[in-house]
């Protein structure tokens, strides 16, 4: 009788090349049903939009319409690099022809752009921010590719997108695309945090790791320093606390993307506070605070405005923003704590 084939040492490496982000979000939903070859397609055309705009990027300085801006404002009122708005036709591009998604509501755009075509409703809605963190771009520093998949709800007649009006539990699906050294797609379908690396020999992103946890504390405290003077009370407390205690480094480069993957691999806790001019924070919850504050969740991590937990927060606006502490489940709480007392003393001081 013949023996059967032993697997040799290069089955291991071999497999783990064959571990595709398609392949791996079936494995992932256990199912080969039509919604799971829904979002297998969805996070295929993301990895799609991925490695064009790592392309582009890699570029930079010897092509043109990578660097500098485009001389206009956005919704946002910040000026437009010409990479925001090549990734940000990307996202369109490799998605109105997929018969997959109905809109997609992206920080560049003020409206949703909607391809009605091939909309049945129960289709999907795609938000993203197509490149955040795009000043670091001019000096090579990382930036980033935020989106999270909803299910399309209602037949939108308004176009004012009112379905997507509603908390961050209503995601499927939430990731970024991280353009550094590498090029490092994280993701997560609701069942854990997988992270996906560019071999850009093969043109695919293959697993690097699978159910990843955030430490429950970590030395890192990522924050913009400079807005200090414009904080709450409770935010500089929290700050003079991490400057007199042993144990704490300050990181932070400015794109979030960069920052949350840190914390999120190292523990630790980046916060983007409100001010007294701006309460509400620069940014933005449908597409960047709650798509991380949902991976941050299944990291085992958390993440907030500050005093409610990000995934409860219902928008009135699809460009809303919020103040965000997101991170290790114990350094989160800590910032937390100072926002609490603060908010007691107010209390206890205000006038009867
Ligand atoms: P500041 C980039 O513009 C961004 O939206 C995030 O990527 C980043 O965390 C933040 O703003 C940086 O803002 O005020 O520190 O320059």
């Amino acid at each position: 009788m013949t023996k059967p084939y032993e697997p040799t040492i290069h089955q291991r490496s071999l497999d783990r090349d064959c571990t595709t982000l398609s392949r791996h979000v079936l494995q992932q939903l256990k199912s080969f049903g039509p919604n799971a070859q829904d979002l297998s397609a969805l996070m295929n055309r993301l990895a799609l939009a991925g490695k064009l705009i790592a392309r582009r990027l890699s570029r930079a300085g010897i092509v043109e319409g990578v660097l500098g801006f485009t001389g206009d404002e956005n919704v946002q009122g910040e000026t437009v690099k010409k990479m925001d708005v090549y990734a940000n036709d990307v996202f369109i591009s490799v998605f109105k022809q997929s018969g997959l998604v109905c809109r997609l509501a992206s920080e560049e755009m003020e409206t949703p752009y909607y391809i009605p075509e091939n909309c049945p409703i129960g289709r999907y809605t795609l938000l993203y921010d197509p490149i955040d963190g795009s000043s670091n771009i001019d000096t090579n520093l990382n930036v980033g590719s935020i989106f999270a998949i909803r299910q399309q709800e209602g037949n939108d007649e308004t176009g004012e997108a009112l379905d997507l009006l509603q908390n961050g539990r209503k995601q499927l699906a939430a990731g970024y695309i991280l353009y550094g050294p590498s090029t490092v797609l994280v993701y997560s379908l609701g069942n854990g945090v997988h992270a996906f690396t560019l071999d850009p020999s093969l043109g695919e992103f293959i697993l690097w790791q699978e159910n990843i946890t955030v430490p429950e504390h970590g030395p890192v405290y990522s924050t913009n320093e400079g807005n200090f003077w414009q904080w709450e009370d409770s935010y500089r407390d929290y700050i003079r606390y991490v400057h007199r205690h042993e144990g704490y480094t300050g990181r932070y480069s400015g794109a979030l993307v960069g920052d949350f993957h840190r914390i999120l691999l190292q523990g630790g806790v980046f916060l983007y506070p409100g001010t007294r001019k701006k309460p509400e924070g620069k940014l933005r919850l449908l597409y960047e605070t709650a798509p991380l504050g949902f991976l941050m969740e299944q990291a085992g991590g958390r993440a907030s405005t500050g005093s409610e937990n990000i995934l409860d927060v219902v928008p009135d606006k699809l460009h809303q923003r919020t103040p965000f502490v997101v991170g290790s489940s114990e350094d989160v709480e800590l910032v937390e704590s100072f926002v609490q007392e603060r908010a007691r003393e107010a209390r206890d001081t205000a006038p009867v």
